[in-house]
């Protein structure tokens, strides 16, 4: 049965596969499978046992891509895509990770150089070879070897962003939760503890019939390589060489087992010496006492046992969480139910927002917000951006929009685009028109740590600046991060008590949970933002909080955890 991950998944990589193919991006046919996958995310039913008459009225999908999607509900594939990925196989599809090489560049590369996969490339480039072929030159084949480095997309080196990993991994483990013999299917790993990027996916679950799990598991559509298949654990390759690993444990095992595959390796081991202080043995089967089992069920039993609070999985990396555990408690963390607004926020208003005011504004109340910061592109955005006049006529919407939702309190508010120099949109006077601003940097991205680090400490210092948006403008696995002098930027937000965003958005989590512990370690505010642009974005809060607690942020500094009046007067403090 093909469900909405699968059903994206598979359109996401048509699209892909078809822009190679076509040689371009932009191909009508690569626009039409991304407005189908907006549509299919977008739309609120089941995806499985619909009708083509039914899917045909989902925004975006056509008839050709509705029979795409009968096609792999019947057959678990579709022929199209088993062509192209004959034509395309993994290692050359992997170059599209480069930043600077689009598929136009790759298709010359390929028919011109026979380039098939990282290694050829690297040749090409240290042979010189690509500077000589049309459109390309000097200056990019450096930046393409440039690139390569920076990304690390070595062999072992290589990992996953979590926004890749993470929907495959809950794809799978909800398909082997639904087995009958299956008692749970947990996450493991460092997706468990919301690393930004994973090695692999690790799975536990807990059975009674490892046997059947395991030749479950290998009938799994994504698997293209079985690495192995032994009693407790079945590993396979997925197309594009992600590893999956999946352990089954027994039931009344699968506390310690959780404990064990979860992690880090630094946790695991700082656990097992606690364990062996107080005369006692740890593994993933339990924690021993002699022949004793003294704990295994839940994880909580094990902690318990050893005398520890329950830690939770993004602490858990050997960086100080046992000693606190075990000592003067760990810090009261940020929680979902602790957020009580969204402070970057766009409606289609921005030229790349797709909800309307009302539909974002329901979206909030619906998640029980108290308050948002409506933050569309301010004027300097080219394609995304707002004039004045608009974001005056903009102001009177929202402000209309107050009196007939007054149980919400709507902020007008804008994201400033940082020039180069750290200049912002519109003049001083106007920016303080709005109630809230954001500033983030969407361009430049390749000045040096200095020049970087002026501009936006320039930008932080305007009065109507009150959040530094996605700090390094990262794309994890995609696109490095700006270089900057981090230290010098956390005293300037210090001084200014202008908050750090963290991004919710998975594949910016943005700024890093380093920074973020960092931020911790000074007098410095936090918040923790969707950037959606579109109502199904909302659920990013559950993954900018998640990846905080990986940075020890507590509620207290989150300054959309507090009452509206607080969170009115901060906002306002700098602005009159
Ligand atoms: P990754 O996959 O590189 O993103 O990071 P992890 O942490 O998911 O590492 P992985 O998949 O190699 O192993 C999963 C967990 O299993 C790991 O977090 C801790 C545990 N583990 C693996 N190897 C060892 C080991 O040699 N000693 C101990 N104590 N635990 C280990
Ligand atoms: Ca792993
Ligand atoms: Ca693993
Ligand atoms: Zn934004």
């Amino acid at each position: 049965m093909a469900g909405r991950t699968e059903v994206v998944r598979m359109l996401a990589e048509l699209a892909k596969l078809t822009a190679l193919d076509e040689g371009s991006p932009q191909a009508f046919r690569v626009r039409a499978y991304e407005k189908a996958i907006h549509g299919v995310e977008a739309h609120p039913g089941e995806m499985s046992g619909l009708s083509k008459a039914e899917l045909i009225t989902i925004a975006g999908v056509g008839g050709a891509t509705a029979d795409k999607i009968l096609e792999l509900e019947a057959t678990g594939q579709v022929a199209k895509l088993e062509a192209l990925r004959e034509k395309y196989p993994p290692p050359f599809v992997e170059l599209t990770k480069i930043p600077g090489l689009g598929p136009k560049t790759l298709k010359l590369i390929r028919a011109e150089l026979g380039v098939e996969d990282l290694e050829a490339l690297e040749d090409a480039i240290a042979g010189e070879q690509l500077r000589e072929l049309p459109g390309l030159g000097k200056t990019t084949e450096e930046k393409i070897g440039r690139a390569i480095e920076r990304l690390g997309l070595h062999g072992k080196d290589r990992r996953t962003p979590l926004v890749e990993a993470l929907p495959l991994a809950r794809s799978l483990a909800s398909r082997l939760e639904e087995k009958s013999d299956v008692d749970e299917a947990v996450i493991c790993g460092s997706i468990r503890r919301f690393s930004e990027a994973v090695g692999d996916i690790d799975i536990v679950v807990a059975t009674r019939e490892p046997r059947a799990v395991s030749e479950f598991v290998l009938a799994f559509s994504e698997v293209a390589e079985v690495i192995g298949s032994g009693e407790t654990k079945t590993s396979f390759l997925t197309r594009e060489g992600m590893q999956v690993d999946v352990r089954t444990v027994s039931p009344e095992q699968l506390g310690s087992a959780m404990l064990y595959f979860t992690g880090s390796k630094a946790h695991n081991i700082a656990l097992r010496q606690r364990a062996i202080d107080r005369g006692m043995l740890l593994s993933e089967y339990g924690l021993f006492e002699g022949d004793r089992v003294v704990a295994s069920v839940t994880e909580t039993d094990v902690y318990d046992a050893l005398e520890l609070e329950y830690i939770p999985p993004p602490l858990r990396e050997g960086t100080g969480e046992i000693e606190a555990a075990g000592g003067d408690g760990l810090p009261r963390l940020v929680a979902r139910e602790d957020i009580k607004g969204d402070l970057h926020y766009h409606s289609d208003r921005s030229g790349d927002g797709r909800s309307s005011l009302e539909d974002m504004i329901e979206a909030a109340l619906a998640h029980g917000y108290q308050y948002v910061a409506f933050t569309d592109h301010g004027e300097d955005l080219s394609i995304n951006g707002s004039s004045r006049e608009e974001m005056l006529a903009h102001r009177d919407a929202i402000r209309s929009l107050q009196e007939t939702y007054p149980e919400i309190t709507l902020l007008f508010g804008c994201e400033l685009n940082i020039g180069p120099d750290g200049g912002l949109d519109y003049d001083p006077e106007f920016r303080l028109e709005f109630d809230y601003c954001v500033a983030s940097i969407h361009s430049y991205f390749d000045l040096p740590s200095d020049q970087q680090t002026i501009r936006l400490l320039t930008a932080l210092h305007d009065p109507s600046v009150n959040a530094i948006g996605h700090l390094s403008g990262r794309y994890v696995g995609r696109r490095p991060g700006v270089e900057l002098d981090i230290e010098a930027i956390l005293e300037g937000l210090e001084v200014t008590g202008v908050a750090l965003e963290i991004n919710g958005a998975l594949d910016r989590l943005d700024a890093s949970a380093e920074v973020a512990r960092q931020a911790m370690a000074r007098d410095i505010n936090l918040v923790i933002d969707t950037d959606s642009h579109h109502t199904k974005d909302l659920v990013r809060m559950n993954y900018g909080v998640e990846y905080a607690r990986r940075g020890w942020v507590t509620s207290d500094r989150v300054v959309n955890t507090w009452g509206v009046d607080r969170l009115l007067s901060w906002a306002a403090r700098r602005r009159s």
